[in-house]
């Protein structure tokens, strides 16, 4: 039994079919989908500009490490190959945060390590997630704080620059 916070970019090729695609295949697991946002390239590789979106997902049957497969066997499917550290690329899905049941998942494995290492330095991000789940709290660095407050951290221009679209992927399950 699990809930995750699913974070979903592309800045290559059919960037929309790429994030839909993704909405499409977690269908049955969906309990809410962000809107899409325009973002400028975080992390210093010069390259254009991503649509991001956040979901929330959840699965009986799933533990943390079903959402990492899932999400890579989808970036496979997009035709990502490999690429630079934080270079352009098709299709990424970040597994930001876990619960199995009641429990937050923390793991400090390199391959897939929770909650993300990155997520609140991102405001492409904490934008979507904020937008769908206003009262999360990420708790990293050994600090658990609402993600409105690591938000409030971040330089005005960077999230100035993440621009909610009028794209949308799908209606979550009713
Ligand atoms: N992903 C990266 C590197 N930089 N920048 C934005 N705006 N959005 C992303 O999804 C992104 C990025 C590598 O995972
Ligand atoms: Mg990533
Ligand atoms: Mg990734």
């Amino acid at each position: 039994m699990s809930r995750a916070v699913l974070s979903i970019g592309s800045n290559l090729g059919d960037r929309v079919a790429h994030l839909r695609g993704v909405a499409d295949a977690f269908a049955p697991h969906l309990v809410v989908v962000s809107s899409v946002y325009s973002t400028p390239p975080w992390g210093g590789v010069p390259q254009q500009d991503y649509l991001n979106a956040v979901l929330v997902v959840d699965d009986p049957a799933a533990e943390a490490w079903d959402w990492l497969r899932r999400g890579q066997e989808l970036e496979q499917a997009a035709g990502r190959v490999r690429e630079m550290r934080w270079g352009a690329r098709t299709l990424d899905v970040d597994v930001i945060w876990c619960a199995e049941g009641a429990r937050v998942v923390r793991s400090v494995d390199p391959t897939l390590t929770l909650p993300h290492p990155q997520a609140h330095n991102r405001a492409f991000v904490l934008v979507p997630w904020l937008e769908v789940e206003p009262e999360a709290v990420l708790e990293t660095q050994g600090r658990a704080r609402p993600v409105r407050d690591w938000l409030a951290e971040l330089d005005a221009a960077e999230i100035d620059g993440v621009r909610r679209t009028e794209l949308t992927l799908r209606a979550a399950r009713s």
